[in-house]
């Protein structure tokens, strides 16, 4: 993505199939030597689940690119694992559709690494999550054997829904090859909002009253605190269109007519305006001036890298509690040196936060001071510890925050069924 990786593994080989029947021939020979495997996309994710931490080799997904169909009336896409989600949207264009999902990775991540993460972003609120928009795929177990689950029906009851297993499961459970996704149409009117505000408890009154008077339209509901944005207008030099306000939120609709998209999100906006629940904020439809508002959100983990290190945490909570962890923290943090920034930012429609506590450079101290007690305070709110992106290599040791010792047992067994051998992304997802 253009900086600096932040886990380092190390991997004597790296392979890069470009068939179904090539990926079934690696696993099975390594399944038959006992070679670990990690199988790895566009490398774009943050928990470390695509790097090979010791010595695995890489079962990389990148030449594994081509597009199968597109049905304009369906709007079924079928493809293999290995493209990149922008090129999809935009060979998507073409018939008037796009991808259900969009995040500030598009142009590197694949969509068998979305697939395999369960991918959320920036559209998860409307369009929701793959779990839901996955209508088949195709995974190689792995002793080599191909699993076809490829169907493109939108309704099929038949037996355990198999493809469930495959979506988030960081590579696991097996290797997936081919994707078959329902994609919504291109909205024909897209506006978005970019809105400053005094504090958190107004944020909730305008989340509320956004799903009330947007209804159909609300596509996107993202917050941004102050210290947030400092990392994009400060580090990155980004230009906000906003005076400098505690929050922000961004606010997008898709619809089919922009008169009356406009009319609705106008007379919302009037009604926010005059009750003071937000201080300023400006709204547009020019795609230029909407891709520098989102700039603005999609570039903040860039920026963060800037401020030297990040822990960062990706956590679901009770909308109420959305961000009560960092003043929390700030208090907790409070006199610890080398602290460049604590705040947080993240999919406000969705419950998820991104926390960050950013400092000079690395410290054991204030790893210590943060950890456990963000998990132990997410798992006493029943919150998720990690909301979007996965376990991979970083939180195995924290999973039990979140699920029951009953759900890792069983999931376990899962992993004992699909990978006897444990050849596929071993130190991964599950505790040892
Ligand atoms: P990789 O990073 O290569 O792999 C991720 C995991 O999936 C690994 O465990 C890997 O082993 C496994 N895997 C990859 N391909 C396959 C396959 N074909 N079969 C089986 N296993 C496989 N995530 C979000 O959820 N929402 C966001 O809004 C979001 N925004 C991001 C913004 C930026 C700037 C960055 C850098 C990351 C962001 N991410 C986000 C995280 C990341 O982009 C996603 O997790 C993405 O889905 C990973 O896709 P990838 O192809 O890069 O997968
Ligand atoms: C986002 O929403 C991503 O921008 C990345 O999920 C979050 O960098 C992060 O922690
Ligand atoms: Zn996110």
């Amino acid at each position: 993505c253009g900086f600096e990786p932040i886990f380092l593994g190390y991997s004597r080989c790296v392979l890069k199939p470009k068939t179904t029947e090539e990926v079934a021939k690696i696993l099975a020979f390594c399944n038959n030597n006992r070679i670990a495997v990690c199988p790895q996309g566009g490398n774009t994710g943050l928990v470390g689940g695509s790097v090979p931490v010791f010595d695995e080799i890489v079962l990389c997904t990148s030449q594994m690119n081509t597009i199968y169909s597109i049905n304009d009336t369906s709007g079924v896409l079928v493809c293999q694992a290995g493209c990149i989600l922008e090129n999809l949207d935009k060979a998507l264009e073409e018939h008037g559709l796009m991808m259900p999902l969009d995040l500030g990775a598009k142009g590197s991540c694949h969509i068998g690494g979305n697939l395999s993460t369960n991918a959320g972003g920036l559209r998860l609120l409307r369009y929701g999550n793959l779990h839901g928009t996955v209508l088949g795929l195709e995974a190689v177990k792995a002793d080599g054997e191909i699993i076809d689950l490829l169907s493109t029906l939108k309704k099929d009851n038949t037996g355990f829904h198999l493809k469930h297993l495959f979506i988030g499961s960081e590579g696991a459970l097996g290797v997936v090859t081919k994707v078959a996704i329902q994609c919504p149409a291109k909205p024909k009117a897209t506006n978005l909002a970019f809105l400053g505000l005094e504090s958190f408890s107004h944020i909730l009154k305008v989340l509320k009253k956004a799903k009330g008077d947007l209804g159909e339209i609300l596509a996107s509901c993202e917050m941004i605190d102050q210290s947030t944005l400092d990392v994009c207008t400060c580090n990155l030099k980004l230009k906000s269109p906003l005076a400098e306000f505690p929050f922000y939120m961004l606010i997008e609709t898709h619809g089919s007519s922009d008169a009356h998209d406009q009319e609705k999100l106008n007379l919302f906006l009037e009604d926010v305006m005059l009750s003071k629940l937000i201080l300023d904020g400006i709204v547009t439809n020019e795609p230029s001036k909407m891709k520098n508002i989102w700039d603005l959100r999609e570039r903040i983990t860039e920026g963060f890298v800037r401020d030297g290190y990040v822990f960062k945490y990706d956590i679901s909570l009770p909308i109420e509690h959305f961000y009560s962890l960092v003043p929390v923290m700030r208090e907790r943090l409070a006199g610890t040196e080398g602290i460049v920034r604590v705040s947080g930012y993240g999919h406000l429609g969705d419950g998820n936060v991104h926390f960050q506590v950013s400092c000079k450079q690395f410290s054991n101290e204030i790893l210590h001071q943060i950890e456990p007690f963000v998990y132990e305070y997410t798992s006493k709110l029943r919150g998720s510890i990690s909301a979007e992106h996965g376990i991979g290599f970083r939180k195995p040791k924290y999973i039990h925050y979140s699920k029951s010792p009953e759900s890792i047992v069983i999931m376990k067994e899962l992993k004992k069924m699909f990978d006897p051998n444990g050849i596929l992304n071993p130190y991964k997802v599950l505790p040892m």
